[in-house]
């Protein structure tokens, strides 16, 4: 694509023009070395490819993420601009609305969500989390996706939801396409759409309140609706919201916490000896491996951001995991350390769209370190980490390992 000569006047601007392409398949294969020549070219760049904006500074990605008034989520968080081309769902009502709208499901989905609520299922996320390393420490030669950073949150997520057991790998192949639908349409999102079939209708009547067990996290939107917190109508795609959002990204969570674990084994060390590290360690692994890697914003109006005038219905596309890796913000970024102090992170991003679900995620993070630093000695990885593809997410498909009891 063509930059449009009078987006090239504006932007005359010094706002570097980079011929990268963020979805390529070299780019999501090793994104870090990117992120450091968008970080080194300036606090906002142009790429040519996409014709859009991005950013991979912390300070930057940061403010544009607080500033939701002038970079709306309502015209979509992906590529797609929702004013002028077709969803390719119904938007979601929590991720892909501004407030007012946004405010409403926001409260009600942030209420299921509470740390009090995080209390009531921690006891059953530390069984399946002891129920599960006990099984793998038998076992022995696993492979830590299929056999662990996938299996933990399809069993502990949809049951705290409500969610039968029937067909919960479709939750998989769903995240996968959400996520990969922010994307351009490139040959990875084709590949996606082959296998998505059937899954849309599966997912649409799993969010049914006659799916749903009384009083799980599901059934709990449609008690929000008897209240009339909500309508009726909003019920089901806030049910949706649920098995979008926090499936793939806490199995992603998990991978990549197992990657660095095997990747930094004076790291995994530090854990076992001290297990208390479980939680930090999680958030080292997000700053360091972020599961969600950008997400995108569009201006509603015209923007003067850091220097650079933006025009009405421009994309953003901000780099959570650049941000995270700016060495303007940490120190050594590129070192995995679980002792560094992780806060201010973006993976969760920031302001009123930060993960409404970050606590359950926290606490899958925190069981299953806890779980591996006292019944895992040593993690040794036995073969390549294979690579999952995906326009957001940063995941595996596959990594060979070896879990060496105490
Ligand atoms: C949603 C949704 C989907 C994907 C991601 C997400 C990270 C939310 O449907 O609301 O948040």
């Amino acid at each position: 694509m063509t930059v449009p000569q009078e987006q090239c006047q504006s932007s005359a601007q010094d706002v570097p023009h980079l011929d990268i392409d963020p979805f390529s398949d070299d780019f999501l294969s090793m994104p870090y070395p990117y992120h450091a020549q968008m970080r080194d070219a300036g606090p906002i760049v142009w790429l040519d490819r996409y014709g859009l904006w991005a950013s991979a500074r912390h300070e930057e990605v940061k403010a544009a993420l607080n500033d939701w008034d002038r970079f709306s989520s309502a015209a979509g968080v992906g590529l797609a601009n929702f004013r002028t081309e077709k969803p390719f769902r119904p938007p979601s009502l929590i991720l892909e609305v501004d407030p007012p709208q946004h405010t409403r499901s926001r409260a009600v989905l942030a209420r299921i969500l509470s740390p009090k609520m995080m209390q009531q299922v921690r006891a059953e996320f530390e069984r399946q989390a002891d129920i599960l390393i006990d099984a793998l420490v038998e076992k022995r030669e696993i492979d830590g996706i299929k056999d662990l950073a996938a299996r933990y949150p399809l069993r502990v997520f949809p049951d705290a939801v409500g969610l039968s057991d029937e067909g919960r790998e479709n939750l998989l192949l769903y995240g996968d396409m959400v996520f990969n639908s922010f994307g351009p349409h490139n040959a990875i999102f084709a590949r996606s759409v082959e296998r998505y079939g059937p899954v849309s209708s599966w997912i649409m009547d799993k969010c049914r309140r006659e799916q749903l067990r009384p009083d799980g996290f599901g059934d709990l939107i449609y008690q929000a609706a008897d209240r009339g917190e909500i309508t009726y109508e909003e019920a089901p795609l806030l049910v949706r919201s649920f098995l979008s959002a926090g499936v793939d990204t806490t199995v992603n969570g998990l991978g990549n916490s197992l990657y660095c674990m095997a990747a930094f084994p004076e790291q995994y060390a530090k854990l076992v000896a001290t297990p208390a590290l479980a939680r930090p360690a999680f958030e080292e692994v997000l700053r360091f491996e972020s599961p969600v890697q950008t997400f995108f914003r569009t201006t509603i109006k015209p923007v003067e951001f850091a220097g650079v005038q933006m025009k009405e219905n421009d994309k953003v596309l901000l780099f959570l995991a650049g941000a995270n890796r700016d060495e303007r913000q940490w120190k050594s970024p590129d070192v995995f350390d679980i002792e560094r102090k992780p806060t201010g992170h973006m993976a969760f991003g920031s302001g009123i769209h930060g993960c409404v679900g970050q606590a359950v995620a926290r606490l899958e993070g925190e069981v299953i370190l806890t779980a591996l630093a006292k019944k895992v000695k040593r993690i040794e990885s036995t073969g390549e980490p294979v690579r999952r593809l995906n326009n957001t997410l940063r995941a595996f498909g596959s990594l060979p390992m070896r879990f060496i009891p105490h």
